[in-house]
């Protein structure tokens, strides 16, 4: 708990409650209705990082959450401030993120009456978020924002939006003065009613803001799933020939609980395959970790258990799991739980702490030596596949060979980010998260241009360790400006661009099927020196002979608090062929 003098002016009362959280920083892109918020949050101590698009800021506040646990948190101007956050809050609507979003707005007595960026907020913003509170007294600031902490974090995580009118954040003595001179000097019977007006309504701006006001923290906590149903679910694991858990990113949602969740997963000891941000969890290397041919076990598998993931796309909407197996689906989310294809057993709750759970009930039940020998060897042969692959040589950069450079190169305490097509879905195939919460993509929505955001998110939640920003070229053009925000912040990034002068992916299958590849090309530009002039390294690299010292320079820049972009030329390859998500 901390606590601020009852006649803190809004903006500080916003400030206490990010305080009393831990909130490590304030993501924005500044604007007047907002001033107080940023002044306050710097005298708090709290590291305010301005961006150059507020997507940005609200996809940093989005990654935090993600690496911590805690509610990260964005601050954006009224009207077009907000409307650029929508893909931002989207994506973390749909990833679970649970982020808190403040918004300017209007003063309270001017809003639609044509006030500079004056729109109405709530029906933009209500879809994405699941919490909206539009706080119109002083007095309210403080608990609206720790009820936004609550709801964020709490039962199936997501963003919450708390809009804070520019009058409700500057001090009593100058909205009173600004309201007084907006009521002229004039004698006429309806200036005198004006002023009476805007007098009553400083009166209720301010009412009860002088009493004392202190910041509430919110604690995080979760719910475990019932025991009957961990019961239920370690009998059929226990009773099963070929056992097989899919953990995706919710079982990672009190990020704090990683390395309990990574030891119940081995104290279980059927085959795991990890997806979202549950990779890396049984770090680089693990004998029950799976990388490939998920859908080949998922068909053989008797007994699947879904720990926080749902049926979506990414599982073919739940055809990849054989009909007469017993599925389990552990997820905070009823609907989750459910979707497309009714468990056998639903275990509603966490889904990490289900799995903390459920080892010490199933106990060494469920370890099949066989089975998993089975699947250990596919993964093998997929890996001694690729390494065939990336043998090939080509006029420019083979992307498999790059990855697997990349791979050895990488510090132990690398973070990587995911941001475009073809290029990072070869990428998840070959590199190896280091550990827990080491991986970072966008999740369902697979939202082009939450790298940059991502990456100053990563740098904030772990200081120390690489930084890895893998764009897409195509993906790049989206966040190339925020390469200003890390040398601004100092904030060493290594973004490396997959420069195959194309939106591939798309391509791919455009050209394929409609025989037109219109709207998809792209030049091999020099984005290399688009860094420079932002003031950060660049380095091309445009054959296999120049991968290994070009990672090494890019890391020895990096080391030193540098940020450097490399731009890798890349050849052709038809590893990702056939691929196509819908
Ligand atoms: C915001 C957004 N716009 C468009 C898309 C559709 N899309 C998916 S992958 C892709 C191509 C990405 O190109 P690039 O980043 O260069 O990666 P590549 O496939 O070329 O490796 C596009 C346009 C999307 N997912 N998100
Ligand atoms: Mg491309």
């Amino acid at each position: 708990m901390s606590g601020a003098p009852s006649a803190a002016n809004g903006g500080e009362r916003v400030a206490a409650v990010l305080a009393a959280h831990g909130v490590p920083a304030l993501f924005t892109l500044c604007g007047g209705h907002i001033s107080p918020v940023l002044v306050a949050a710097k005298a708090r101590g709290i590291r305010v990082v301005d961006t150059r698009d507020e997507a940005t800021a609200v996809f940093a506040a989005d990654a935090v959450a993600r690496l911590t646990g805690v509610p990260g948190v964005a601050a954006v101007t009224a009207g077009p401030g907000l409307t650029n956050t929508i893909t931002a809050l989207k994506n973390a609507q749909l990833a679970q993120s649970p982020l808190v979003l403040i918004g300017g707005a209007a003063p309270t007595a001017l809003q639609g009456r044509g006030a500079l960026q004056d729109i109405d907020q709530r029906p933009l913003v209500a879809p994405h978020v699941k919490f909206l509170r539009r706080v119109r007294r002083v007095a309210d600031l403080g608990p609206a924002l720790s009820d936004a902490f609550a709801a964020a974090g709490s039962g199936v995580p997501g963003p919450a939006f708390v809009e804070c009118p520019v009058d409700i954040l500057y001090d009593e003595k100058s909205i009173r003065q600004w309201y007084a001179e907006a009521g002229g000097k004039g004698r006429s019977i309806s200036d005198r009613v004006l002023r009476w007006y805007l007098d009553r309504h400083a009166e209720s701006l301010f009412a009860g803001s002088r009493e004392p006001f202190a910041a509430r923290a919110h604690e995080q906590t979760a719910t475990a799933p019932a025991e009957r149903a961990i019961e239920r679910a370690a009998s059929a694991l226990a009773a099963a020939e070929r056992p097989l858990l899919v953990v995706g990113s919710q079982a990672l949602a009190l990020a704090g609980h990683a390395d309990r969740v990574a030891g119940a997963l081995a104290a279980i000891g059927a085959p795991v395959y990890l997806s979202g941000m549950a990779r890396g969890l049984l770090g680089r290397e693990h004998a029950l970790q799976m990388r490939h041919a998920r859908r080949d076990a998922l068909r053989q598998s008797d007994c699947v258990v879904l720990a926080g993931v749902p049926c979506d796309f990414r599982l073919d909407y739940g055809r990849h799991v054989r009909r007469s197996a017993t599925l389990v689906a552990a997820n905070r989310s009823r609907h989750d739980a459910r979707m497309n294809r009714r468990p056998a057993i639903a275990a509603i709750g966490d889904a990490g702490a289900f799995l903390e759970r459920l080892a010490p009930v199933l106990r060494d039940r469920a370890r099949r030596p066989g089975w998993i020998a089975e699947l250990r060897a596919r993964d093998a042969a997929r890996e001694a596949d690729i390494d065939v692959r990336a043998a090939g040589r080509g006029e420019h950069v083979n992307p498999l060979a790059f990855f697997r450079a990349l791979d050895k190169a990488a510090s132990d305490d690398a973070v990587f980010v995911a941001d475009g097509g073809d290029f990072v879905s070869t990428a998840s195939y070959i590199l190896r998260p280091r550990g827990p919460l080491a991986w970072l993509d966008p999740g369902a929505f697979g939202t082009l241009g939450v790298g940059a955001g991502f990456a100053l998110g990563a740098a904030i939640a772990r200081p120390a360790g690489e930084r890895w920003l893998l764009w897409g070229d195509g993906a790049s053009g989206y966040g190339l400006a925020e390469l200003d925000s890390f040398v601004r912040h100092r904030i060493p990034v290594i973004a490396v661009v997959g420069n195959d002068a194309g939106w591939t992916q798309i391509a791919r299958e455009q050209v394929k099927l409609l025989h037109d590849d219109v709207g998809t090309v792209l030049a091999r530009t020099a984005y290399h020196e688009v860094a420079r002039g932002f003031g950060a390294e660049g380095i091309e690299i445009r054959s296999t002979a120049e991968v290994e010292p070009g990672l090494q320079r890019a890391r020895a820049f990096a080391a030193t608090g540098r940020s450097v972009l490399v731009n890798v030329w890349l050849d052709g390859t038809d590893f990702r062929e056939g691929s196509i998500s819908m």
